[in-house]
């Protein structure tokens, strides 16, 4: 870690997420004596390749915007590079490294054999017209395509990327490769080689590992409340699963604020929530303003400031701090599933696991989104679609399987579980054990 401040001053994101690991390995790895002489960590820890490009596109007053792209290839030791593209204005190498990190364990922990990656542009689609949007994407695309394909590197979605921007970059990645397949990317249209339910992928799968976790700590989610942070598409699948198993969503946060539900949403008020996002405000108090009575807008307050049983962050890295975590229990929060990656700050998670509050890292729980494009990759190389049931199906026995690395992993002496140690570890054991297999390149 030492080696890799001095390297790296001020990646602090990649830091948290390389410290976070090697202290969950460091007993393993020192039993395992193969792994030190082949270097496995210096070379885990480094990503393959980084691609760097400027994305120029013009926007709708006809004046020239110059943006950064990036395509981080982590690892490839279990198969194809495969992980989200991020458009934020906060992106930098730091961000994009520490996710493609994150992503290389995540994706070796669904099962499916996946490489880990990550990419995006500091492009802030905020505000932004659709045309703007498309004239970005296909930009954007114009520097990607030649370092990606359907056996090479498949992205994806993340924060900034939907639907919307998979369909303009697919279109232009045709136009170039001269290649029709649907493979290279995935969160695809359902016309055009998307899997169903991969929108609803990630909060479905959050809230089954959640159910996994609550009924090996004897619990049900039944009739529990739920504060979540966050309505992009995370969230809002969340919201959708939490309600189908009876749970109680009460808070719900943005960026301006936090809206306090004290009846629960509903599926109207769920659905509204895709609305708002596609209107790129940014801001939850739209939903307060269009259900007055049942959703009370609290502005600067996060979800955390509501009292609830299970607190699940589905928006960015960091967003639930140690003081949070504190304000949380005192409410009488007990479980914490985090969503977003790396949603929670060392220091709340620190508190969560020293003061009795059942937590899971983002890595295991929200793994059901890529694992939902990998089967999207599946049926794409197959030229099929599945029902919706064989999805879920699917689903389902990967979050139960996650959750089972987790428990074998990570049970400890005493008989409780560290899901943030059971995650690292059964995620390293696959990758490191793929790279020692295949010899030092
Ligand atoms: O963080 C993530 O796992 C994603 N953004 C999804 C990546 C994917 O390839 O579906």
């Amino acid at each position: 870690m030492s080696r890799l401040q001095a390297k790296y001053p001020g990646e602090s994101e990649y830091l948290q997420a390389v410290q976070e690991v090697l202290e969950s390995i460091e007993d393993v790895y020192n039993q395992h004596p193969e792994f030190e002489k082949a270097r496995i960590v210096e070379r885990m820890v480094e990503p393959d390749r980084i691609f760097t490009f400027r994305v120029t596109w013009t926007d709708d007053k006809g004046e020239v915007r110059t943006n950064l792209g990036y395509r981080v290839q982590f690892n490839s030791a279990i198969g194809p590079y495969k992980g989200g593209l991020r458009f934020h204005r906060a992106v930098t190498p730091s961000m994009l490294k520490f996710l493609g990190f994150e992503q290389t364990f995540k994706n070796a922990l669904t099962t499916l054999p996946m490489g880990g990656a990550k990419g995006g542009s500091d492009f802030d689609p905020a505000g932004k017209s659709d045309a703007e949007i498309m004239r970005f994407c296909q930009a954007f695309m114009l520097e990607l395509w030649r370092c990606i394909g359907p056996d090479q590197d498949i992205p994806a979605g993340d924060v900034g990327v939907g639907g919307r921007e998979i369909g303009f970059l697919n279109g232009m990645y045709q136009k170039l490769a001269r290649e029709y397949h649907t493979g290279v990317l995935t969160g695809k249209g359902m016309t055009w080689g998307g899997s169903i339910l991969r929108p609803e992928a990630t909060g479905f799968g959050a809230l089954y590992f959640t159910q996994h976790l609550l009924h090996k700590a004897g619990k049900d989610i039944k009739d529990k409340t739920v504060a979540i942070s966050g309505f992009g598409n995370v969230a809002w699948g969340a919201v959708k699963k939490a309600m189908q198993l009876g749970a109680k969503v009460v808070a719900i946060s943005g960026p301006d604020g936090v809206c306090h539900v004290p009846d629960g949403m509903t599926a109207e008020m769920n659905d509204y929530m895709l609305e708002m996002r596609a209107s790129n405000r940014n801001m939850v108090e739209d939903l307060a303003t269009r259900f007055p009575g049942k959703a009370k807008f609290i502005a600067g307050k996060k979800a955390w400031s509501i009292p609830c049983d299970i607190a699940l962050p589905c928006a960015f890295q960091n967003e639930l701090s140690e003081d949070d975590a504190r304000e949380l229990k005192a409410n009488g929060c007990w479980c914490c599933c985090e969503v977003s990656n790396m949603g929670c700050q060392p220091g709340a998670i620190h508190f969560f696991q020293h003061n009795g509050v059942l937590f899971a890292p983002g890595k295991a729980v929200n793994a059901g989104g890529v694992a939902t494009s990998g089967l999207e990759m599946t049926q794409n190389a197959q030229h099929l679609s599945w029902t919706a049931q064989e999805v879920d199906d699917r689903l389902h026995q990967i979050m139960q399987s996650i959750h089972e690395q987790c428990v074998r992993y990570g049970t400890q002496a005493d008989g409780s579980i560290d899901y943030v140690k059971g995650a690292n570890i059964a995620g390293f054991m696959k990758v490191a054990n793929a790279m020692l297999e295949q010899g030092i390149i």
